[in-house]
């Protein structure tokens, strides 16, 4: 094994940490008392980072601190938190950790969906404050009779829609292109989709294109009876439209995992009882998160031995062309 030093700039979890440090020389920025000193120190050095979702973004200002950066191995599928264009553009591979996570965040996003509609937080709640010896829990809206539309048919998107055909609802999606190979009906706009739909269920990637596509209009297009569940990035819901539109009971719920400017979620969803939140846990299981860890490893060993990355993001296509 060839010397690779290679940089964590944020936290993850220790089996990443202790997996690479086998074979790599691993330097946890988050534990340097003075990480710009730090970094002073190895920047000619670092040759590959581990990053996660959380603080910093990997902009091209951070990655040109490395004068020798080949690979950004990410923790998690959404990689919005790196510039991925800057880095192909500078022949540094990024690569994230797709499939390992579609079935945990897929089961989450139906929990989620079927919490939002039956309120089952609410009922636990309601039993625990001793209130059920008083009289029964309110009656909840229905899954039947819903049309679910998901925005976004991606790998995640098709494990929900797979789940969701066992409920006997419909299925709509909209996304960058009709998909022929799946029976779901195709909506090219996301506002027809809303329109069409009963349950809006965002699961496309946090772009340019997506931020605050869930806006007034769409919501207002999925109507009062309309529940808006959001497993992808807080970034694409226009977050104070989504309060207004709950406020106002022009939507009737919302089930969140994402927001915004996690982990600060606005006081007003936090008010409303009719809204399920989560602490963006999609993905967080043991089996998932460990999965989702040694792909990390995996692809930064794979490329430190010379044989490449193992799973590189559409911006950053290996082998690069001269
Ligand atoms: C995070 C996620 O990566 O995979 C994704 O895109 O949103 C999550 O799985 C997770 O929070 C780890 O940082």
């Amino acid at each position: 094994m060839p010397d690779f030093d290679i940089l964590l700039p944020s936290p993850l979890p220790a089996k990443v940490v202790q997996g690479l440090a086998h074979v790599c020389k691993v330097h946890p920025l988050w534990e340097a008392a003075d990480p710009q000193a730090l970094i002073g120190q190895i920047k000619d050095k670092v040759q590959g980072l581990a990053t996660c979702y959380g603080k910093g973004k990997i902009d091209g200002d951070f990655m040109s601190q490395f004068p020798n950066l080949k690979i950004v191995s990410h923790y998690g599928v959404g990689y919005d938190i790196i510039d991925a264009a800057w880095a192909g553009a500078h022949h540094i591979v990024v690569t994230n950790t797709p499939d390992v996570l579609n079935d945990e965040v897929a089961d989450l996003a139906i929990g989620l969906m079927l919490a939002t509609i039956r309120q089952i937080p609410q009922a636990d709640t309601f039993l625990r404050a001793g209130h059920w010896l008083k009289g029964s829990f309110p009656l909840t809206a229905t899954l039947r009779e819903r049309r679910l539309g998901i925005f976004g048919l991606g790998r995640i998107g098709k494990a929900i829609a797979k789940r969701a055909a066992a409920f006997d609802i419909e299925i709509a999606y909209c996304g960058r292109k009709k998909q022929d190979d799946v029976p779901y009906r195709f909506y090219p706009s996301l506002l027809e989709l809303a329109r069409e739909s009963d349950i809006l269920m965002v699961i496309a990637p946090a772009t340019h294109e997506t931020t605050n596509a869930v806006n007034a209009e769409v919501l207002s297009a999925l109507g009062a009876n309309g529940v808006l569940i959001n497993v992808a990035r807080g970034s694409l819901v226009d977050e104070n439209a989504l309060i207004e539109a709950l406020k106002n009971k022009t939507i009737l719920s919302a089930g969140l995992d994402v927001f915004a400017a996690e982990p600060q979620v606005p006081q007003a969803l936090i008010d409303m009882e009719q809204v399920v939140l989560l602490p963006h846990v999609g993905s967080a299981s043991h089996y998932t998160r460990d999965a989702m860890g040694q792909l990390v490893v995996d692809n930064l060993i794979s490329f430190a031995e010379g044989r490449g990355p193992l799973t590189p993001v559409a911006e950053t296509p290996w082998p690069f062309s001269a």
